[in-house]
């Protein structure tokens, strides 16, 4: 028996003295094990009283009963009990970091926007990217748009580029986004499927929207899974105006292009990815930052004017649609960093607040009616979800230029005006503000008639031409990817009339890709859809693809080294090297987490045990085995899926000859131009050369 009167000394006291250093923490992430009692700042509640004890409750006597009288205990569970705001609507799980937009490019000439007035000149930014339709909590490799929304805290405010990693949109007015948003998550009966849009409610809605078939084409496409946000372009989608120092207007379309080049997954990767590590393009992110490999987009625009638009064969603010590059180049005029992890999560990450409304002088609004919905939407959301209207004080949100008004009071107000006026106009001395006519923002006077009604233009009812030019524009590679994409979606419909409205579609976009997908489903081809209007055949546009415009660097791409006991130490130096010269990043896996005794006794240390590494985490791989190594890593699964599934998913893969037990146990039982031998140290910069090219494609023909 216990014994029930002795008073036993409290976790925090038994910890005292522990061997702490013990335990090791990541470079430069804080939290430090080194701290002492007497290093630490003093403990306290939220109201400054210094706390003596944080383990035990306050209690009458000592088995009795906790006390009310105990502020500190409520205080803090109190706080517990309202850590969570809700999540957003839409693009609830995102990852943000901080860094800088630079103009490369000055344009006074087309706008008076201060960021562009100057080449060199910088503005701090603030960037988040997300998926859509998933939870806080959900994976990344979700297939699903990704966000991409750039806060840039400009002299005149802040710039809120809300974009995403495709171009185009599923809607073309802002009254369907409910219902788009509604049928993409989880059904509201049963609370499934998360974060995917494989499921009958989705492509019930897609099926009767015709307007979203070119998005459908996108996200069916490898751009719904990018490698990382680090390889994905970014697009503002709407055409925007640029209005110059003068009042002279251009349209311009907004688009980041990645310096680090594009990259995707394939599917089979992804569906692993988010098993392996649900937070692969976080985590991606985040370590690039912190090892100081920082990610750059440039920021090109696609300028033109009303000429160009009247003679462009769809209406430039309908959102469905995108602009070839081919039929008007882009104009890089800067250039965004990010250099700076998040210092907490919640505060920045989660707390930021992108509005499209938010916009500076020299850049304006178009008609686009999914724009105009957006600017209302984003506000009102904010609101919701941070709790009131003051958002704006949050210090991730505030303006970094000086900003006076006279709004004031309301939850959590941290600043109000001083002085006696809190209004305008006043003929106080002191009398705060006033509006600046002349640098003040100025919306472009642009003529309005006609007669109040709900009505979609006639220039909007072509839903089919991108979507069949986006198809013809990709690889064969690609294609594939696409019919396996609608594969799969749609074989997770249950209602064969759904799988068929959307064959339907497709017949009407190319019949090869309709055809192909109805044999993967095991359906015959229904009647083609009857289109609004007959869509035109459009120019092929290379810079639709990815492949077309893939990396000719490893620079940013991860190497996995596979080790085993008596690995040779010269050839694993040299792929460090030689991956290491290229701007690359190496991990090595091995059959425990300890590590390896190379073959001239040294210790290989490791990042991965074999079953927390698999290839999927890895661009291309390389085996450094010794014979016994490789027989014992070919009777395990982990060690035969690291080469199947390296081998099935097109990577550029390197053994040392005693790596064969391995690939034969794994079934790989033929090379290639993708597989290399190492025969000596000195063939690794060739590997590495190689691994440019990211995926041997060839494999997959
Ligand atoms: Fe949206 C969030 C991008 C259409 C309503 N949207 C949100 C985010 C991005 C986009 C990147 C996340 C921002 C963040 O990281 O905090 N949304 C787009 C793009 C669209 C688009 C590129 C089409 C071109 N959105 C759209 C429409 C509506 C909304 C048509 C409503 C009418 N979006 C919202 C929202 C969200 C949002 C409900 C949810 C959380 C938030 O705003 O901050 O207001």
């Amino acid at each position: 028996m216990p014994d029930k009167t002795k008073l036993y000394p409290s976790t925090a006291d038994t910890q005292k003295g522990a061997d702490v250093a013990a335990h090791p923490v990541e470079v430069g992430q804080g939290g430090e094990w080194h701290q002492t009692d007497a290093d630490a700042p003093r403990m306290t509640t939220a109201q400054g009283t210094p706390v003596s004890d944080d383990q035990n409750t306050l209690t009458g006597g000592e088995r009795g009963p906790a006390l009310m009288e105990d502020f500190h205990f409520r205080e803090k569970i109190f706080h517990f009990d309202h850590e969570r705001i809700p999540e957003r609507v839409v693009h609830a799980r995102g990852y943000g970091a901080h860094g800088y937009f630079e103009c490369t490019d000055a344009i006074p000439e087309l706008t008076s926007a201060s960021l562009f007035q100057e080449a060199g000149k910088r503005v701090p930014a603030f960037v988040r990217f997300s998926t859509v339709a998933g939870n806080k909590g959900s994976f990344d490799l979700a297939r699903d748009v990704r966000g991409f929304a750039v806060k840039m805290y400009t002299e005149d405010g802040n710039w809120d580029l809300v974009g995403n990693n495709i171009p185009v949109f599923f809607i073309q007015d802002a009254m369907k986004f409910p219902d788009l948003i509604h049928s993409v998550k989880e059904a509201p009966d049963r609370a499934f499927p998360q974060a995917q849009s494989a499921h009958d409610n989705f492509w019930d809605f897609i099926s009767l929207m015709p307007e979203s078939m070119n998005m459908v084409l996108w996200i069916m496409s490898d751009r719904a899974i990018p490698r990382s946000f680090r390889f994905m372009e970014g697009f503002g989608v709407h055409t925007f105006r640029l209005v110059n120092a003068e009042g002279k207007s251009h349209y311009v379309k907004f688009h980041w292009k990645p310096k680090q080049g594009l990259q995707s997954v394939v599917w089979d990767e992804a569906v692993k990815i988010n098993g392996a590590d649900p937070d692969f393009h976080r985590r991606d992110l985040w370590d690039a930052i912190r090892t100081g490999d920082f990610p750059e987009w440039e920021l090109g625009m696609q300028i033109f004017d009303d000429a160009f638009a009247d003679k462009f064969d769809f209406d430039v603010l309908d959102s469905t649609k995108l602009i070839p590059e081919e039929d008007l180049p882009i104009r890089v005029v800067g250039r965004l960093v990010l250099d700076r992890t998040v210092d907490n999560f919640f505060a920045e990450t989660e707390q930021v607040a992108f509005c499209t409304q938010n916009i500076v002088p020299g850049i304006d609004f178009t008609n686009d009616p999914l724009l105009q919905g957006r600017n209302f939407s984003y506000l009102d959301t904010q609101t919701k979800r941070l709790g009131g209207p003051n958002f704006t004080h949050i210090p991730i949100n505030a303006p970094k230029c000086p900003f006076h008004h006279f709004q004031q009071d309301g939850h959590m107000a941290m600043h109000n005006p001083t002085g006696r006026a809190n209004y305008e106009p006043n003929s106080w001395s002191q009398g705060g503000p006033r509006p600046d006519p002349r640098a003040g923002f100025k919306t472009h006077p642009e003529d309005m008639s006609g007669a109040k009604r709900r009505l979609r233009p006639e220039s909007f009812a072509d839903h089919y031409s991108q979507a069949r030019q986006f198809y013809l524009s990709q690889t064969p590679v690609e294609q594939d990817h696409i019919v396996n994409g609608f594969g799969f979606e749609l074989s997770k419909c249950v209602a064969p009339d759904i799988r068929n409205r959307v064959l339907s579609h497709l017949r009407v976009i190319d019949e090869g890709l309709a055809t192909k997908v109805a044999e993967a489903l095991g359906h015959d081809l229904p009647e083609a859809a009857t289109p609004a209007r007959a869509p035109v055949d459009l120019k092929v546009s290379d810079k639709l693809s990815i492949l077309k415009n893939a990396p000719d660097s490893f620079k940013g791409r991860k190497l996995g080294i596979l080790v085993t006991d008596g690995a040779d130490r010269a050839m694993f130096d040299a792929l460090t090297e030689a991956v290491k010269a290229e701007g690359g990043m190496v991990e090595v896996v091995a059959p425990k987490v300890g590590g390896v005794t190379a073959s001239d006794g040294s210790t290989i240390e490791a990042n991965q045990k074999i079953d927390g590494g698999p290839s999927v985490l890895y661009d291309a791989v390389a085996l450094v085995l010794s014979t016994d190594g490789a027989e014992k890593l070919g009777g395990m699964l982990p060690g035969k899926d690291f080469v199947s599934n390296a081998f099935g998913h097109c990577k550029f893969m390197a053994m040392t000859p005693e790596a064969d037990a391995l690939l034969k146990a794994s079934g790989v039982n033929q090379t290639d131009a993708g597989m290399m031998t190492l025969g000596a140290p000195t063939d690794a910069p060739a590997f590495i050369k190689a691994c440019r090219a990211v995926r041997f494609w060839d494999r997959a023909a």
